[in-house]
């Protein structure tokens, strides 16, 4: 008997250690964009979306020095080969043609080259076609809603994590209790949507940075080649709690995604918020409601 009692409670540990060790996305811990003494740039890209805003930023900031360069040298060659001991009578030259064409012609040139991988990146960025999955994201005062669209019942809230509940291993006001889950390697829209005030749903080594807007769904979307966690930030003033909102994001492999689904799918049941004032459609005549006093002219 005292064998069997023994027996029984090695195999509760086993099963307490391996619950544990269960979770899926512990192998994504590392943070990718950590940022570090003495950084100078953006932090290291995490998606293609990222590297293409890196580029084109260092590409506009070359041909800025370049032009900020050259004016300043011309600048200071006709302060001092005009100065006013050197040319006390000053010249009466107004016109000339070549000069006048050059100086139209070659600016226009340069915000050609600027334009075009612009807009090229614009229209990159707004590409959310066929994704392989659509996260609905919600701005709450002060939290964040994650709903799987294709996963029936996953919809959870995630906060940050107070100073005074911090464990080991969990940034001061980055951490939450319930980080978003992505796979890596796959194209992930975001639906980004506010249920109260405006938020901003801000992942800067992802390059995604839009506005949740109460009543309306911007779309953005990434795609994250290397696990790891990623962190962001509403960047909307959303009131008092708005420095209480971070992202945290898990990018997993495949597997350990699909293992994920399944433990949430359990797990977050009470997590599960109440339905979102958007999910009712709004009043009709809405601004005749809220403003008994405007008569009509009838
Ligand atoms: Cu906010």
């Amino acid at each position: 008997m005292k064998i069997g009692l023994g027996a029984c409670a090695v195999l509760l540990l086993g099963v307490r250690l391996a619950l544990a060790q269960s979770d899926p996305t512990s192998a994504a811990n590392a943070y990718v964009d950590a940022p570090h003494d003495w950084q100078m740039w953006f932090p290291a890209a995490g998606s293609p979306m990222q590297a293409h805003i890196d580029w084109l930023m260092q590409y506009v900031l070359w041909i800025m020095a370049g032009v900020v360069g050259f004016v300043g040298i011309l600048m200071g060659y006709a302060m001092y080969r005009f100065r006013a001991s050197r040319n006390p009578r000053p010249g009466h030259v107004t016109h000339n043609t070549l000069i006048e064409v050059t100086w139209i012609v070659v600016p226009t040139l340069l915000l050609a080259v600027i334009i075009i991988p612009s807009i090229n990146l614009i229209y990159y960025e707004a590409d959310d076609s066929n994704p392989y999955m659509t996260v609905t994201v919600t701005g709450h005062q002060w939290y964040w809603e994650y709903n799987y669209n294709a996963v029936p019942g996953l919809d959870y809230t995630s906060y940050m994590i107070p100073d005074n509940e911090l464990k080991p291993g969990q940034l001061r006001r980055l951490s939450v209790d319930h980080p978003l889950v992505l796979p890596i390697g796959k194209k992930i829209r975001f639906n980004i949507t506010s249920s109260d005030v405006l938020h901003g749903f801000y992942l800067p080594s992802l390059g995604v940075q839009r506005y949740a807007i109460p009543g309306t769904i911007v779309t953005s979307w990434t795609e994250i080649p290397k696990a790891g966690t990623y962190y962001g930030e509403c960047n909307q003033i959303c009131g008092e709690g708005h420095d209480a909102m971070p992202i945290e994001i898990k990018a997993v492999p495949m597997a350990d995604y699909l293992a994920w689904v399944k433990v949430a799918q359990a797990d977050y049941t009470e997590n599960t918020v109440p339905a979102s004032p958007l999910s009712s459609p709004l009043p009709r005549n809405q601004f005749a409601d809220a403003a008994p006093g405007a008569a009509s002219p009838r």
